[in-house]
């Protein structure tokens, strides 16, 4: 069986959502952070982690969503076939992984990113991440335009997605109103009925 670690709202919501898609077989279970459970999988001590039974761990979002897709081929979650198709697929998951998440960071702990801890310095960190979290969504936007998902079909990056446009949707001061077609992605995922399971589920869990 695949364990799935995660904590509540956090982006192992992407994966988490995928797992469902795809009708694996899995467990889902709380890693609180810091835990050393957490810590001996995952030396950064970050979610998502995903261990098989034979205790081989994987950590990273976009290795554990490309695995997934590797072990449920018939999910139809893995984008168009062929070189192109396929780069669009990884393209997407770079983007959120490696642009939209990112822009998260100064916005949840602006202690990291500034050596001065005065109230001050740290919301000019938090006012600065929001820029970059507009601009990437800005980005998102355009891609989604005419499309009712990230790459036309259904597919893991708008699993991936979905937490991150929750984050955005609970910080910005005017929510998701200026991306219109980012908020009907979020109307599409949230109403999705595995969606609202997997929400139930972490909103429920508790640490083992
Ligand atoms: N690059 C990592 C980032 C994972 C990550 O930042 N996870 C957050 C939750 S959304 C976390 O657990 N952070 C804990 C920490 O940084 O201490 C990935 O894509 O898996």
């Amino acid at each position: 069986m695949t364990t799935l670690y995660f904590r509540n709202g956090t982006c192992a919501l992407g994966p988490h959502i995928a797992l469902e898609w795809m009708g694996a077989s899995y467990e889902a279970v709380v890693a609180p952070a810091g835990s050393a459970e957490l810590l001996a999988m995952n030396a950064s001590g970050a979610v998502p982690v995903l261990k098989e039974d034979d205790g081989w761990v994987l950590t990273q979002a976009g290795a554990i969503l490309r695995y997934l897709l590797i072990k449920h081929p018939d999910s139809g979650l893995g984008g168009e076939d062929g070189a192109r198709g396929q780069a669009e697929l990884e393209r997407w998951i770079c983007f959120l992984t490696g642009d939209l998440h990112p822009a998260f960071f100064p916005v949840f702990m602006p202690d990291r990113y500034t050596t001065d801890q005065s109230d001050d310095a740290k919301a000019k960190v938090v006012e600065a991440g929001i820029g970059l979290v507009r601009k990437n969504l800005r980005l998102l936007d355009a891609q989604l335009e005419g499309k009712e998902w990230i790459l036309g079909p259904r597919s893991v990056a708008d699993a991936y997605a979905f937490p991150m446009i929750r984050w955005a949707r609970a910080k910005l001061p005017d929510g998701l109103a200026a991306y219109t077609n980012v908020l009907a992605l979020y109307d599409r995922l949230a109403a999705d009925p595995a969606v609202q399971r997997t929400l139930k589920f972490q909103a429920e869990a508790k640490a083992p």
